[in-house]
């Protein structure tokens, strides 16, 4: 009986710690195991979020980063680093570019005229006449003559000044330079075409190619008459020391009355080889006195800049001449040979050499002064 029941207390013991092996024992394993729950969308002990990829939304690290493949947060600070790095590259890049730029005057384009530029905005009008002519305002703010186009001879010494202006303003820009060779191309070329009516004899252009320009050319002579410009002493002054080159020419025109304040006036002197110089007046540009008799035009600035200085018609009281002066200023280093002449245009409309209002002076050999040029008085 003892036996018995010693072996039936045996027998519940091994039960017992078999039911409680079979009890603990799995929650043993279970508690060693790794996290194997990343990716369930539920942040647990051990995580810092999830799912992968998904933006975290507690700061770990010290900044707001994305969850990677162990439910742990990166920071973004990383790709941060990498686009502040590529951005400093490109940035030198685009200095380099901006400090090229900042040779042209900066302030072309803002439609005030500053100092180094002659016009402003680009493409505008010229209201002065530093090359010789009335112009058009080029890219960086110079003006640029506009009888390149419609004039052949001075084409070559327009383009050749505007040319030099421009490579002085922008020497660092190589591409300028391309451009001013190109305009120098074009204006070289001529296409004649007959030079024998009122407009192509009125027009300042050798339209036939022989280097004789209106008046001085045979064929406008021939056809209509061409009044003289009986001259007093016109004479040519080269500038020293940086000053623009002078002309300053005086003749009695002998002309139906005209109303001069609705016509543009022009000079234009030429010799065998072609244009010397051209200058003028758009039409409204001569103010008359009271009685109508004298027109003015007066701009001081022009002995710095170019262009006319004065010009003063005046009404003769025989009722049948006009006396025309002026005085400009600009490039005249073409005036080299003794074979010059001076043609005077009252309005530019192609009745002009019909109408007897294109004058050229009689054809005499100018004599070289000290410094320039002087024509013989002819009257
Ligand atoms: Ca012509
Ligand atoms: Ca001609
Ligand atoms: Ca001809």
């Amino acid at each position: 009986m003892k036996t018995r029941a010693l072996w039936g207390m045996m027998a519940v013991a091994v039960f017992v710690m078999m039911a409680f092996v079979m009890t603990v024992a799995p929650t043993n394993v279970r508690a060693q195991a790794p996290p194997s729950s990343c990716g369930n969308a539920i942040v647990e002990p051990g995580e810092e979020c999830d799912p992968p990829t998904s933006p975290c939304t507690t700061s770990p690290g010290g900044a707001f980063g994305t969850c990677d493949a162990a439910c742990q947060c990166i920071e973004n600070t990383t790709t941060t680093i990498a686009t502040t790095t590529s951005t400093i590259a490109v940035t030198t890049t685009v200095t380099t570019t901006s400090s090229t730029v900042t040779t042209l005057p900066s302030s072309c384009g803002n439609a005030i005229i500053d100092p180094g530029e002659q016009c402003d905005p680009p493409s505008s009008p010229c209201t002065t006449s530093p090359g010789g002519a009335f112009g058009t305002c080029d890219a960086t703010c110079q003006c640029v003559a506009n009888t390149t186009t419609t004039t052949l001879a001075t084409t070559t010494t327009v383009s050749s000044t505007s040319s030099s202006t421009l490579v002085t303003t922008t020497s660092t820009l190589a591409t300028t330079t391309t451009v001013a060779t190109t305009s120098t191309t074009t204006t070289t070329v001529c296409s004649p075409t007959p030079e024998n009516t009122s407009p192509t004899c009125g027009d300042m252009i050798d339209n036939d190619c022989d280097n004789l320009i209106d008046c001085a050319d045979p064929d406008c002579a021939g056809i209509f008459p061409c009044p003289p410009a009986a001259k007093d002493p016109t004479t040519i002054t080269f500038g020293h020391g940086g000053r623009l080159d002078r002309i300053h020419g005086h003749a009695k025109l002998t002309m139906t009355a005209v109303d001069l304040t609705t016509l543009p006036v022009n000079i234009l002197l030429s010799d065998l080889q072609g244009v010397i110089y051209t200058d003028g007046l758009p039409a409204g540009a001569l103010s008359p006195n009271s009685k109508g008799s004298i027109f003015l035009f007066r701009n001081s600035a022009a002995k710095t800049t170019g262009g006319m200085a004065d010009v003063k018609i005046k009404k003769n009281k025989d009722g049948a001449t006009y006396t025309f002066s002026f005085t400009s200023y600009g490039d005249l280093s073409g005036a080299k040979d003794s074979h010059m002449r001076l043609q005077f245009y009252i309005g530019d409309d192609p009745n002009a050499a019909s109408d007897g209002r294109v004058f050229i002076t009689r054809e005499a050999p100018w004599k070289q002064t000290g410094n320039g040029w002087r024509a013989p008085k002819d009257h």
